[in-house]
């Protein structure tokens, strides 16, 4: 049986007063909160808003610039200045333009490819060749063939000497002569 005043009392009532403090900071945490998560959700529905209309701005943009002599297809672009050029010029071209010849690496890179070809009716170098190794071709930088779209009976090295890749302008690869004139066209 415990006594008014009981020192064990006194300690629960001292302690419930801490807890209630603790509890009121909490709170006071908690709402603030609250309202830096709401600041933060205002905040980025306007980013969103923002990106969305530069998002807008930059595809009129690429339709506005691109046509017609460019083609826009994932990350990469393809464009021709119209030309018809030897491998070797083409890519000095491509190269000097901050660009290379084209190395489609997907059945929808070389679709895109193609409408250029197709616009300007003309074939167009690509930058693969099997210079190091007859009968291999490699991109520039040595790596393998990742895609292709070969003519039927293509590759042939016709003549023994075909060591660059023309596309025609319906899309399929042929082993071209390296010093005849092609369209000059560049990826970035
Ligand atoms: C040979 C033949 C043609 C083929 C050409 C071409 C040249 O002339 O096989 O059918 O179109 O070669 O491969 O690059
Ligand atoms: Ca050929």
């Amino acid at each position: 049986r415990r006594e008014k005043g009981d020192p064990e009392v006194n300690d629960l009532w001292q302690w419930v007063a801490v807890l209630e403090g603790q509890l009121r900071r909490l709170q006071k945490a908690f709402s603030q909160y609250k309202k830096e998560v709401n600041v933060l959700r205002q905040r980025v529905g306007i980013l969103e808003g923002q990106l969305q209309r530069l998002q807008n701005a930059f595809s009129q943009y690429k339709r506005a610039v691109l046509f017609p002599d460019g083609r826009s297809v994932g990350e990469k672009i393809f464009k021709t200045a119209g030309s018809k050029k030897t491998f070797q010029d083409a890519q000095q071209i491509c190269t000097q333009a901050g660009g290379q010849l084209p190395s489609p690496r997907s059945a929808a890179e070389n679709e895109a490819l193609t409408q250029l070809a197709t616009a300007q009716n003309k074939s167009a170098f690509l930058s693969m060749t099997d210079i190091r190794k007859e009968g291999t071709f490699i991109y520039p930088t040595g790596e393998a063939l990742v895609y292709s779209n070969w003519a039927p009976q293509e590759p042939n090295n016709d003549g023994g000497s075909e060591n660059c890749v023309e596309i025609f302008p319906n899309g399929k690869w042929n082993d071209k002569l390296c010093g005849e004139q092609r369209l000059s066209s560049r990826e970035v």
